[in-house]
């Protein structure tokens, strides 16, 4: 499990998908959900197969989700909606 060093913001526009913000492994990102629909991409590059982990949290009580795609669009997992912290482990094997 890797553990986030710092905490960088997000920058918007990201509304779509190539306008995702990249993630760097093992940093923490945020973002400001509002109400109406805001969406955030992110995209993440991971250098070799093993076990993604992905941890959300909604600090202001906003509903969020979370759907992954691959690089084809083929969405690889989808949340439900939560208010709290929610947890994601994906093989990317
Ligand atoms: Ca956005």
């Amino acid at each position: 499990m890797l553990l986030s060093s710092y905490v960088k913001a997000e920058t918007e526009p990201n509304d779509l998908w190539d306008q995702a913000n990249p993630i760097i492994l093992g940093v923490s990102e945020s973002g400001i959900a509002t109400a109406g629909g805001d969406i955030d991409w992110y995209r993440v590059e991971i250098p070799e197969d093993g076990q993604l982990t992905l941890n959300w949290t909604s600090n202001n009580s906003q509903l969020v989700y979370c759907q992954i795609y691959d690089t084809l669009g083929v969405e690889l997992f989808a949340s439900n909606y939560t208010w709290a912290r929610a947890h994601l482990f994906l093989r990317t094997d």
